[in-house]
């Protein structure tokens, strides 16, 4: 190998050590949300009563104008945290208030519901198995485990209303929602990461940056536990 060659070899593995020295680094200063337990909320077997929300724009923090999901505590206190520990092989009640508005799907695959029990969500009180977003309001944003096959569409509210909330937390008493319910069952111990599918990240590249690439807002974590 000649002293040039050698020399590259030097340099390439300097660039990827300086790299991953960064990444940690940031990676390790950068904040991460809150972990909500759910694990002692409820007697141990007996379902876990989950209520989330989603706003528009969340109106505080260090993007308050992003789009999110909040949290309610088994406390009743409204969190911004998509990190939430329930426990394994048990019947998850997951109410979602949805408070902001949609537009039709760009894939119409995520008008689907999928792996909940029964197949369905109701939406208003309504069952539904599929949801049309050329249709009514459209579809704000989805509620999806991938990793379990889990899909819950969130139908948008009238984009029209006069009553959209722009600060959260929200609540049903003062602003127009979609109160969407659906219940599933968790597997075994583990990190299952649910996401967002609609590219609802306004004003990034064909809106999946932001909100919708950073943990905290349309993206988190189930933390199964034994
Ligand atoms: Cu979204």
């Amino acid at each position: 190998m000649s002293f040039g060659a050698r020399l590259s070899v030097v340099l390439g593995l300097l660039v990827v050590a300086v790299g991953l020295a960064v990444w940690g680094v940031v990676g390790f200063i950068l904040p991460t949300p809150a972990t909500v337990d759910f694990t002692s909320a409820q007697p141990s077997g007996a379902p876990v009563n989950l209520t989330v929300q989603t706003v528009g724009t969340i109106g505080f923090g260090a993007h308050p104008t992003w789009v999110s999901y909040l949290v309610k505590s088994p406390g009743g206190q409204w969190i911004h945290t998509t990190i939430w520990k329930v426990p394994a092989h048990t019947r998850i009640n997951l109410t979602i208030e949805q408070f902001d508005s949609g537009s039709p799907l760009r894939n119409q695959q995520w008008g689907q519901v999928a792996g909940t029990l029964g197949g369905v969500e109701t939406l208003n009180g309504n069952p539904i198995s599929v949801y049309d977003s050329n249709s009514g309001n459209g579809v704000g944003h989805t509620f999806s485990i991938p990793t379990l096959g889990i899909s819950v569409p969130l139908v948008g509210v009238p984009s029209t209303a006069n009553n959209i909330c722009s600060q959260a937390p929200c609540s049903a008493k003062t602003s127009v929602v979609n109160i969407i319910k659906a219940s599933f069952m968790t597997p075994g111990p583990g990190d299952y990461p649910w996401q967002c599918f609609v590219p609802c990240g306004l004003g990034f590249l064909y809106g999946n940056g932001g909100p919708m690439s950073t943990l905290g807002y349309m993206g988190g974590f189930l933390d199964v536990v034994a």
